[in-house]
């Protein structure tokens, strides 16, 4: 009987890939009646030439751009893919192929994708972060410790007048940026061009009686030719960053995003705001670790990469594999983690840990990531028992116990606000 499909063409476990090819690592479960080899094959078909049938005529050229699923351990399979498949710079390419139609064939209960390695022939084609870890630490004039920023709360419902106070205070407690909340962007009661004018005001008086920079992340999110007018505004009152909702708005528009700040010098901070719809079920979707690698590519200044211990979900494991991701030029594999990667001269960025933390938990996040990150604290300052700027003062004195390795209990004899936080939140680790 004729052969109706040639899934097993794209099967073969003595393949070694080559410099050039791009590999993925999946984690995957093969739908009932289906071996492993067999829903191998299907993976490795349809992000790449094949269809779920034999066909009438098939050049044989086409046998060059096959993908190869070549490693299969358990549950974790590895597939290589030949370069000339992939679209030079072209990212939203990339992902219709290896993130596309596989994650809806019957053939599999469950895909993730879990990392992807690059050959530097498809890296050299994208510019990465502009400034890099070292670039923001020169801008920002702090060279040792962690950066610190809050979002004024409730995250969204304050008049631009009252979020302008607000970062007055927080900046004032020595954090170093306001953020706007991801899904605040110009609301009639908080219009941009009102919010940018008086945080520009406010800004300028902190940073003259601090003489300190201050900075901050104002969300620009929207249609691409909207952000590129609110990005001239924040360019107009010398605002460093703009802050873009990277997943709702798609990897195109952070392209074209990442070269109209470039020209006007200025950094992203990626909120990761719908991330957690394909990022949080260890069996399906992909992985946090993979979004922070295009994120990077294509040149984010710096994303959320979790805390472990807040309220939000992302096991130590995952942080880690996400802060290496980001951090280093070159990552080792760790087995059904990471997959090795040179980022060649794709420059660094800085993870950004956020969500349900407060000083009680500073020593936790620094464990887990040093001090080369941006530590959002939020409801943790603005919580305080002496409120905003209170609280700010509360959590740098927490980095700077974690610093000077110090214990928080022991700093706190000696310092206020942090035991009054303590007093408040103890160590507790918020759901
Ligand atoms: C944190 C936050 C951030 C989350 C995002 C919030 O506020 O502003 O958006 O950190 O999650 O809206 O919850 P709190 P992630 O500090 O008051 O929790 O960083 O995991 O992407
Ligand atoms: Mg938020």
């Amino acid at each position: 009987m004729a052969k109706i499909d040639w899934y097993n063409e794209f099967v073969d476990f003595s393949y070694k890939p080559a410099k050039d090819d791009l590999v993925c690592l999946f984690y995957f479960e093969p739908e009932a009646g289906l071996t492993k080899k067999e829903a191998a094959g299907r993976i490795a078909s349809e992000s790449s030439t094949g269809t779920w049938t034999t066909l009438y005529k098939l050049p044989p050229r086409m046998k060059n751009l096959q993908a190869i699923a070549f490693d299969l351990d358990g549950n974790y399979l590895k597939v290589a893919y030949p370069r000339d498949l992939w679209d030079n710079g072209n990212l939203p390419q990339l992902l219709s192929g290896i993130a596309g139609n596989i994650f809806g064939m019957k053939a599999v209960k469950n895909l993730r994708l879990i990392d992807v390695s690059l050959p530097q022939s498809y890296i050299k084609h994208f510019k990465g972060p502009h400034h890099g870890i070292q670039g923001i630490r020169k801008m920002m004039k702090i060279h040792k410790r962690p950066l610190t920023g809050a979002v004024p709360k409730p995250k969204i419902g304050f008049s631009a007048a009252e979020h302008a106070d607000i970062a007055f205070e927080t900046w004032m407690g020595g954090f170093d940026f306001t953020k706007d909340d991801e899904n605040l962007t110009s609301t009639k009661f908080n219009k941009f061009e009102e919010r940018v004018r008086l945080m520009t005001k406010m800004r300028d008086k902190a940073e003259k009686l601090t003489g300190e920079t201050k900075s901050a992340f104002i969300n620009i999110t929207g249609e691409t030719e909207l952000m590129k007018k609110r990005a001239k505004l924040l360019h107009s009152y010398g605002w460093e960053y703009a802050m873009i909702d990277v997943v709702v708005v798609g990897t195109a528009a952070v392209h074209t995003m990442r070269d109209y700040l470039s020209d006007l010098d200025m950094a992203i901070h990626a909120h990761r705001a719908m991330h957690a719809s394909f990022d949080r079920n260890p069996k399906h979707g992909m992985t946090m670790q993979f979004l922070a690698k295009i994120m990077r590519l294509i040149g984010v200044t710096q994303i959320h990469s979790g805390t472990a211990v807040g309220k939000l979900v992302g096991s130590k494991e995952e942080v880690k594999a996400i802060a290496d991701t980001l951090r280093k030029n070159k990552v080792k594999a760790n087995k059904n983690i990471l997959l090795q990667q040179d980022w060649g001269n794709i420059k660094s960025a800085f993870p950004v840990s956020s969500g349900g933390l407060h000083p009680g938990l500073v020593p936790d996040v620094m464990k887990i990531y040093g001090t080369e990150l941006v530590l959002l604290v939020s409801g943790g300052i603005h919580g305080h028992p002496k409120g905003t700027r209170a609280g700010a003062m509360a959590t740098m004195q927490a980095v700077d116990a974690t610093m000077k390795g110090e214990s928080l209990k022991e700093y706190a004899k000696k310092h206020e606000e942090l035991r009054l936080a303590l007093e408040k939140w103890g160590y507790m680790k918020p759901k």
